[in-house]
């Protein structure tokens, strides 16, 4: 049982329209109730209502805050505890002042998560929703917020939990048959877990299809823009970033620094980044500049090259173009509305004709084709609508390959006829890596781990 009450800022800090300080435990409105002054003393407010009135000083009555105080009495909470949540004006003084007297009380600061982590521990929701939340947060594109929101629903929950059933079951089966071994029957239950371990497989299956999309969904495309210098690099980041992010002028190595940008195209995410030209160069600065567009190269998921349509392609391209090979790439020619000199068959030995967008990023000319040829590269196009149950998470896809290669053995075994109460403890693995995953068998030190990714005050 949790006895102790926390409180922290829930909004971002700084000035604002409005703070909300979180208070949760079963001291939260007690404890609060001592500090605020209202028509009605909050320990007699009725639960999810509004309260105004003053934060006070206790010993002296001095107004501190001017504040709205809510009221919501567990189990009908975020953590299921009794919360009081109080919103202030959104200042820093004016924050400090109502946490330092919170803190004055038999209240502690909550850390990181703890609110969530409440909210598991007791069993509101379970850790694969929990987890969501932090996704919530931190989704790039509406997509990945939809596929998040539907996850604290419950979404992935509910199919771990279905093969779980079925492994249950499996194992119920199982007992009965170690407590009656008899000859034929023996052969009958390794009939049955194989075809138990075949269909809780298929199902993890289905979910492990789901992970490439899914760990796009929830990180964008890490999209690296190169070339050689000038060729127009920053001009595109800042097109498909409809803003001037990036510095361009027409000297060559303008961007010395790699500059980051999230966009989505046709709702799919992108981590879009400008490079150094790559030359040689005996520049310190766009030395290093050119190391980590090189990197940037390496670790991309979509490279984008841009070329110079009105001069010939350089050798330091052609060594580009041979590193491509095999990677998700496309080549943009830009610079088409001048006298065109690259000679476009060059290109089709490294390139289909599908993956070359000619473009005149100064003219705002091509971009849609651009912008159509990402899409698509990835999920053919467009993302399916309709079911929003990805997995991306990647403790989440280790336990499930986990499980997958404990049911494997499990099949395995029953079909080698090795004796049942072996090939259980395989089954009873893979119910408890998939239980891992929503929390059911976790280790304190995971759950310490993964909450304090939140932010303070969630
Ligand atoms: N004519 C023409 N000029 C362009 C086009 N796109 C970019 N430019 C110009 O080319 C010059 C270089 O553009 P940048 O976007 O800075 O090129 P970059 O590849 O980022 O260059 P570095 O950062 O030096 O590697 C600028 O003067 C741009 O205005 C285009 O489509 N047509
Ligand atoms: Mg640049």
């Amino acid at each position: 049982m949790i006895s102790d009450t926390i409180a922290a800022v829930s909004t971002a800090l700084g000035e604002g329209g409005i703070a909300i300080i979180r208070v949760s435990g079963p001291q939260a409105i007690p404890e609060v109730a001592k500090l605020f002054r209202s028509r009605i003393p909050l320990t007699e407010a009725e639960s999810h209502t509004v309260h105004y009135g003053y934060i006070i000083q206790p010993e002296t009555g001095e107004q501190m805050e001017e504040v709205l105080v809510t009221v919501m009495k567990g189990p009908r909470s975020f953590t299921t505890e009794d919360v009081v949540e109080i919103s202030a004006h959104g200042g820093v003084i004016s924050v400090r002042r109502v946490m330092d007297l919170l803190l004055q009380q038999d209240i502690r600061l909550a850390e990181p998560g703890e609110f969530t982590k409440r909210a598991f521990l007791n069993g509101r929701i379970d850790l694969s929703q929990a987890e969501a939340v932090i996704d919530l947060i931190r989704s790039k594109s509406d997509r990945a917020f939809s596929v998040a929101l539907k996850q604290v629903g419950g979404s992935l929950s509910q199919r771990i939990q279905a093969l779980r059933h079925t492994l249950i079951e499996t194992m119920a089966h199982i007992e009965v048959n170690i407590d009656y071994p008899e000859h034929d029957v023996e052969a009958l239950t390794a009939e049955f877990i194989k075809d138990k371990s075949r269909e809780v497989m298929e199902g993890i299956d289905k979910l492990l299809k789901t992970a490439g999309e899914g760990k796009i969904l929830r990180e964008g495309i890490t999209t690296a823009i190169v070339g050689r210098p000038n060729v127009g690099k920053s001009s595109l980041l800042n097109a498909l970033a409809r803003d001037n992010k990036a510095i361009v002028t027409d000297i060559p190595g303008t961007t010395r620094d790699v500059i980051e940008e999230y966009v989505t195209i046709n709702n799919i995410p992108l981590k879009l980044l400008d490079t150094a030209g790559i030359r040689e160069t005996m520049d310190i600065v766009e030395k290093i500049g050119v190391e980590r567009s090189k990197a940037a190269f390496s670790e991309a998921d979509l490279i984008l090259l841009v070329l110079n349509a009105s001069e010939e392609l350089h050798e330091d391209e052609l060594a580009l173009m041979e590193q491509i090979h095999g990677r998700q790439a496309l080549v943009i020619m830009n610079k088409m509305d001048l006298p065109p000199r690259l000679d476009k068959r060059k290109l089709l030995h490294f390139f289909n004709e599908d993956s070359i967008v000619p473009m005149s990023v100064l003219e705002e000319e091509g971009l849609d084709k651009l912008e159509e040829a990402i899409s698509a590269l990835f999920f053919g196009g467009k993302l399916e609508s309709g079911d929003l149950t990805y997995v991306s998470n990647v403790r989440h896809i280790a336990l499930l390959k986990k499980a997958r290669k404990s049911l494997q053995d499990a099949y395995e075994a029953a079909d080698m006829l090795v004796p049942i109460d072996m090939i259980q403890i395989d089954v009873r693995l893979a119910w408890e890596q998939l239980g891992e995953i929503i929390g059911d068998t976790a280790a304190d030190s995971l759950l310490d781990q993964i909450f304090s990714q939140f932010c303070l005050g969630k």
